[in-house]
């Protein structure tokens, strides 16, 4: 069969650079450890009121002066509410979520994870500034999504 020169280079093009995109990925997967959701740490989503960690969501202030957060998300509210946290000291916050996908945004941070049935999604962030921050779900999750939101008082 006869292929066209600029055809076959046009081949050979595309070629290089899906074998570029997938090593993009691979290495990123391998090299970076990115991975969807922030760490590979599982829960059983339909046990979740009976997991040691999550049947308790609460704010724990630690020695060192930082503070965790175990956080459960479910249609539609999320718990503990309010979050009270130090300012100026790192805050990890470990949620999930109980039934579907749901968002986790601070408001006028960068804090904003994705919370999925099953996994637990991790996030430390040190707040600078004192104040109430809003906090909303940002991925739909059913018909009363828009009043999905809680509070983070940073004292
Ligand atoms: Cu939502």
């Amino acid at each position: 069969m006869k292929v066209h020169v600029y055809e076959r280079a046009w081949l050979w093009a595309a070629a290089v650079m899906i074998a570029g995109f997938l090593g993009a990925v691979v290495f990123s997967a391998v090299v970076h450890a990115v991975q969807p959701p922030s760490h590979m740490e599982t829960v059983d989503p339909e046990k979740i009121f009976e997991h040691p960690d999550f049947s308790n969501p609460r704010v724990e202030s630690r020695d060192d002066g930082s503070t965790l957060v175990v956080g459960v998300a479910q249609m539609f509210s999320f718990s503990p509410d309010p979050i009270t946290v130090k300012a100026g000291k790192p805050v990890t916050f470990r949620l999930t979520s109980t039934d579907v996908i749901h968002g986790f945004q601070v408001v006028g941070t960068n804090v904003n994870a994705t919370v999925i049935p099953g996994y637990v999604t991790q996030q430390t962030v040190t707040f600078s500034k004192r104040g109430e921050y809003l906090v909303v779900c940002n991925e739909y999750c059913g018909l009363a999504h828009h009043i999905m939101q809680a509070k983070v008082v940073v004292e």
